[in-house]
């Protein structure tokens, strides 16, 4: 990416100012992975037991997962589509303002439709703009990956888990948790 670029991704990243700080109140350490809020649950843990879930244009199986309260779970999350997924964990409203954030990151390049180009996200790591997208509540993976997440869902927040490439979530790429007691 030349300067030229990175000048305008700034600006471009500026301008969705309000997003960012949402997105930073809700997941505690943003840049840093661990230390997510309460409301979505926390990252890590010891599972009690591991779902298989797998990505596909555009939906996940299974599409709704049962919880206990406070019970913590290994996810091995498939991408078997042919283009770029993720499996985010996070409140209805936290994946609505995660879409211009991702749009944002199709506009520059560092995702294509089937490719993300994690040298330029992680580039971007440490400074005012990061967009290395390491947050604990999401994997985003290209077509045949394969990635594990443990989660600890010690919250009665109403909780998705969702893709945010643009276009993916409202063309149906979300499933329901239900959290029991
Ligand atoms: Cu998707």
């Amino acid at each position: 990416m030349n300067t030229l670029k990175i000048a305008a991704f700034a600006v471009l990243i500026s301008g969705i100012a309000p997003v960012s700080l949402t997105l930073a109140a809700g997941s505690g350490n943003h840049s840093h992975g661990h230390g997510k809020t309460p409301e979505i649950g926390t990252h890590g843990g010891a599972p009690s037991r591991t779902i298989n879930v797998t990505m596909y244009d555009n939906y996940y199986e299974p599409e709704n997962i049962s919880i206990a309260h406070g019970e913590t779970v290994k996810f091995v999350v498939t991408n078997a589509g042919s283009f770029v997924h993720e499996f985010n964990i996070n409140t209805p409203d936290e994946h609505a303002s995660h879409g211009p954030h991702m749009q944002m990151m199709f506009d520059m390049g560092m995702i294509e439709p089937d490719k993300i180009n994690r040298a330029a996200m992680a580039a971007t790591k440490g400074s005012d703009h990061d967009m290395a997208h390491d947050e604990p509540n999401s994997l985003l993976m290209e077509p045949g990956e394969t990635a594990e997440v443990v989660w600890t869902f010690n919250t009665k927040s109403e909780l998705e888990f969702a893709c945010n490439i643009p276009g993916h979530y409202d063309s149906g790429m979300a499933g329901s948790f239900a959290i029991g007691h």
